[in-house]
């Protein structure tokens, strides 16, 4: 197998329209609940390698939920898109490459608790791959670009050289914003009942469609868009 840079994969990121692009070693996924570690997707993972792009921070200004659902969508392919280009050019390479779908599908579903769980946690690998931290909101929240970010990962049987997990606080000393506005009352500061959120944040409509109709959580946290 080739040696392949660190370097190289977030040019590469950066190329395929990525904002953000951070390594994490799996030693670091240890505290992962069982059956959503690394290795429980792809056995000889070595690195994890987590691409972010960002949301237009526009959106959140339209009272309409269709721009920011529409936005909420095309950032999802894009970095859908990015993982699987990334996964086959590391293949290429002589590696092994498994990317993260960074929304559906998810095998975890307990239907009392409407409650899912991704394969992969996306956000916890983003704090190991140093792009950030998550908030009282329970998002990532990066200090450049806040919590207007979509994520993806791509799990490699390789050693990279790991970035070192972000310093800064995520949340204002004192600040509980998101936990007052979320109209569902499904935020504790460190969880999220996800049933509650649910039944509040998305909708399908008339037309056949589905919209995001809840993000208060997200809009309305002072760093929203980067710690300023
Ligand atoms: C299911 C899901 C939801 C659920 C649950 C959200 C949540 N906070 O977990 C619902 C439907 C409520 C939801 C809503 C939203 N979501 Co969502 N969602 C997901 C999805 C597909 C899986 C998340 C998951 O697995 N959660 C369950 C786990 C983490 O929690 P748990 O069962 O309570 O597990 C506990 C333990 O098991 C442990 N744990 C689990 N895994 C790991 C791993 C490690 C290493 C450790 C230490 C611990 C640990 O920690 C948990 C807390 O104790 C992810 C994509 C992905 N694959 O990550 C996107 C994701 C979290 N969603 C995202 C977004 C944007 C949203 C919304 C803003 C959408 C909207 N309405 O506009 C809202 C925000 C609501 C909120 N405040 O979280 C983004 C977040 C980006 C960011 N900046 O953080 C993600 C990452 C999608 C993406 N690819 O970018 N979502
Ligand atoms: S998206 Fe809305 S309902 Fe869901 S946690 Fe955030 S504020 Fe609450
Ligand atoms: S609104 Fe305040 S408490 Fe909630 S995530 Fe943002 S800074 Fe943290």
């Amino acid at each position: 197998m080739n040696q392949i840079a660190a370097a190289q994969i977030k040019l590469r990121a950066t190329e395929l329209g990525m904002d953000l692009c951070g390594i994490a070693p799996v030693e670091s996924f240890a505290d992962a609940p069982q059956g959503f570690h690394p290795a429980d997707i792809s056995k000889d993972c070595k690195s994890v390698i987590v691409l972010a792009a960002r949301f237009p921070v526009s959106t959140l200004s339209s009272p309409s939920p269709a721009a920011y659902t529409f936005v909420r969508n095309k950032v999802m392919d894009k970095v859908d898109a990015a993982t699987c280009q990334l996964a086959v050019e590391l293949e290429l390479l002589g590696s092994n490459a498994v990317p993260i779908p960074s929304s559906d599908p998810y095998e975890y579903w307990d239907e009392a608790r409407r409650h899912g769980q991704g394969i992969l946690s996306l956000k916890h690998a983003a704090v190991r791959a140093g792009l950030g931290q998550m908030g009282k909101n329970t998002l990532l929240i990066n200090d450049r670009l806040g919590n207007m970010l979509w994520l993806g990962a791509v799990l490699l049987n390789q050693e990279l050289t790991p970035d070192e997990q972000a310093g800064y606080q995520a949340c204002i000393t004192g600040c509980r914003v998101c936990l007052q506005a979320c109209p569902a009352q499904a935020l504790d500061g460190s969880t999220i009942v996800q049933k509650q959120c649910r039944a509040v944040s998305y909708k399908q409509t008339g037309g056949g469609g589905g919209v995001y109709t809840c993000n208060l959580c997200r809009r309305l946290c002072p760093r929203h868009d980067g710690i300023k």
